[in-house]
């Protein structure tokens, strides 16, 4: 009997695609800095066992009906916006996602970025690289101080946790919101339950680590801004889809909050033309949450595990919609 095929639809580390290599015949889009085009997705999804994706691709119904053995779509990504759950479900695919492998260096990241946006780094470094430091002065590249202030967290789930977690080693009061309630992160973490409402107007940091779904489709507009304190930040490490991007921009250009670290789009990637970019207190990055070489090796041998086991039918280690096992 042949091998079941695996199409992965990005160059990956060849090294963590030993366990899938034993048991299937495993192809891969050759080029390093392009994605799989969508018709060639759309014809290697035709004769495969199983898909091994990324969140920039679009697994939707007519990828998914073109697929006559398709067992599993095994996505790169703790995230799966990018597949159309319930259609794969229906026709009894396997979802798989990168849950807990990525959950510190996202943490790590998002921090990372909330400090660089509090402190300025990216400013103070162009002005150094630039040449432009010539003088001391008092407020030269003030920035604002992340140490006992108030972090308020939207989506309190691994990640949010996490950062939550990192948040302590700052001495910050921590407020969450989240669709249920969190004892764990209020028994360990100090971390207080309030409501949307109560966490945008009394928080100094507003991190949005929650889930692209129906519910978070445009959570944060202009009125939400518009509640935050004027020496509000905004963080948004989780997805674009969360935010209305001209609604932040016209809340900077007002001051209605001070700055905003950003390390997803609703369209990605963004140009430089794009209109978040002109602002010298908005931090932009290019989606990079779980990219340490770390991580990005852990996931995608998670990816290989997550795939063989289905095709071996065994239960995956994660799974989006076990109902079809
Ligand atoms: C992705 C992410 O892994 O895991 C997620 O949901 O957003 C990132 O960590 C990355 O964009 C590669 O698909």
């Amino acid at each position: 009997m042949s091998k079941p095929y695996v199409y992965i639809t990005r160059n990956v580390p060849a090294e963590s695609l030993e366990p899938l290599r034993d048991v299937a015949e495993v192809e891969m889009w050759p080029h390093k800095e392009t994605p799989v085009p969508r018709e060639v997705l759309l014809e290697k999804a035709k004769t495969s066992d199983a898909l091994f994706t990324m969140l920039s691709d679009k697994i939707d119904a007519e990828v998914l009906d073109s697929a006559e053995n398709l067992k599993v779509v095994a996505n790169l990504a703790v995230g799966f916006d990018n597949i159309d759950v319930p259609h794969a479900t229906e026709k009894k695919i396997a979802v798989c996602n990168t849950p807990e492998v990525l959950t510190d260096t996202t943490a790590d990241l998002t921090f990372a970025l909330l400090m660089a946006t509090a402190r300025r780094l990216p400013e103070a470094v162009d002005y150094v690289k630039n040449g432009e430091w010539q003088n001391w002065a008092p407020l030269l590249m003030a920035g604002h101080d992340v140490h006992h202030k108030t972090i308020g967290i939207v989506g309190m789930g691994r990640i949010g946790q996490t950062v939550a977690k990192r948040a302590t080693g700052f001495d910050m009061n921590i407020l969450y919101h989240n669709r249920s309630r969190k004892t764990e992160a209020e028994n360990e973490l100090g971390a207080s339950y309030v409501s949307f409402d109560e966490l945008i107007e009394t928080s100094d940091f507003v991190v949005c680590m929650a889930p692209a779904t129906n519910d978070t489709e445009d959570l944060f507009t202009y009125e939400v801004f518009e509640k935050m304190k004027s020496s509000a930040i905004f963080i948004n490490a989780s997805r674009g889809s969360v935010v209305v991007e001209n609604d932040l921009e016209k809340a900077l250009a007002n001051k209605e909050i001070a700055a905003a670290g950003l390390d997803v789009f609703r369209h990605e990637p963004i140009g430089a033309d794009h209109p978040l970019l002109k602002h010298s207190n908005v931090v932009a990055l290019p989606h990079i949450g779980s990219a340490s070489v770390e991580t990005r090796k852990e996931m995608t041998a998670l990816v290989s595990r997550n795939i063989r086991n289905v095709l071996e039918g065994n239960s995956p280690e994660a799974i989006v919609n076990e109902e079809v096992l």
